[in-house]
């Protein structure tokens, strides 16, 4: 929270994206308990219990809720599933759009809201809770196409066919993500993070509209209604245009993916913005001299500056625990 204030904290908090996750036995005991994916989302004592299990194990400096960027579409009425092996499946839109009932929504989305309690009362004090959502533009790309995939060229493809389409769309997700961000706030979140995983995907004009544009209205709305919680963004894949999407989002902080060198992210983004990020989550996997050198470079080219140390996209699940706990250490013994 102190970073996020524009302190700058040597050595630099951490938490890692995606913590809570295949990796960790007995994250995945947890699951096979809950049944599907979904159900642990919804189920709020599994799901507090899944997102406290690496604090207790590793002592991060904050808790991510687990819950997942498509339980919006779900809550709007678009049927959602994860499939194993495959990932998330949506049920094809044909030619409707889901629209808004906020009533229908929060209610939908009410035992996030309580997992959201759970854990702030579980939580020491010296640990931040972070509530998210995903960008409107991400979060649009996996309606649209009903499923992940490389480029997201249907969602592309309709951004540049039927614009006023995908406008209706967009809008609908800032006007449902700002409620419910809102309402992790009040529940408890002590910071809000925005994954906007596919904003990199876009060309220069595309990036304008449908990433930057639609962010900004959303920071807008989640700012009026709570000021002082701060807000931190991952434009994944943004690159050069990191300081642009920073300057009009209007963020706390801003999470930078693995491929940009922290030392060019610390020009790009004007102070007193912090920088979140960026180790490889592969140097994590592949440990040893791997991990030690890019822990170490991280350090060095942040230092000075308001830094929170995290994976520059989430851990995966073939990641030895050993090497989390060493991550840990590299980063809590400071700067080489
Ligand atoms: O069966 C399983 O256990 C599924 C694996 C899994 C997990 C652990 C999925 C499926 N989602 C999650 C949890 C999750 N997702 C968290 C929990 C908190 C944490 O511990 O970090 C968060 C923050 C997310 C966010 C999320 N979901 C994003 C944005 C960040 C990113 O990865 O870029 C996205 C794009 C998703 C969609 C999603 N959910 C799951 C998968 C496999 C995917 C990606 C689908 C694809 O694009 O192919």
């Amino acid at each position: 929270m102190r970073v996020l204030a524009g302190e700058v904290v040597e050595p630099p908090p951490l938490w890692i994206m995606r913590q809570a996750g295949r990796y960790l036995p007995e994250y995945r005991a947890t699951r096979l308990r809950a049944g599907s994916f979904l159900d642990l989302c919804y189920t709020p004592a599994l799901a507090a219990e899944v997102t406290m299990q690496p604090i207790r194990r590793f002592d991060l400096d904050a808790a991510i809720l687990f819950s997942d960027i498509l339980v919006v579409p779900d809550a709007l009425g678009q049927e959602v599933r994860f499939v194993e092996g495959r990932g998330p499946v949506l049920e094809p839109l044909g030619g409707r759009l889901p629209g808004l009932d906020p009533a229908q929504l929060m209610k939908r989305l009410a035992p996030i809201l309580e997992t959201v309690r759970l854990v702030r009362a579980a939580l020491a004090a010296d640990k931040a809770l972070i509530g998210f959502c995903g960008a409107p533009w991400t979060v649009a790309t996996y309606m649209i196409a009903g499923q992940g995939s490389a480029d997201q060229a249907v969602a592309r493809r309709l951004a540049l066919n039927d614009p006023s389409r995908l406008g209706a769309l967009v809008a609908t997700l800032v006007d449902a993500s700002a409620r419910y961000l809102v309402a992790q706030i009040e529940a408890g979140a002590d910071v809000v993070k925005i994954f906007d995983s596919w904003a990199g995907i876009l060309d220069e004009e595309g990036f304008e509209r449908w990433a930057v544009a639609p962010m900004a209205d959303l920071v807008g709305r989640v700012r009026a209604a709570a000021p002082r919680t701060p807000i931190i963004v991952f434009p994944k894949g943004a690159g050069a245009r990191l300081g642009r999407y920073a300057e009009v989002v209007g963020a706390d902080a801003v999470a930078v993916d693995w491929t940009v060198p922290m030392r060019t992210a610390r020009e790009l983004v004007a102070e007193p913005v912090a920088l979140q990020g960026n180790l490889d989550p592969l140097r994590l996997v592949a440990g040893g001299r791997a991990l030690r050198d890019g822990v170490d470079a991280i350090l060095a080219a942040m230092r000075g500056r308001p830094h929170i140390f995290n994976l520059g996209h989430g851990i995966v699940p073939e990641t030895p625990v050993e090497h989390v706990s060493e991550l840990v250490a590299r980063v809590r013994g400071g700067a080489p």
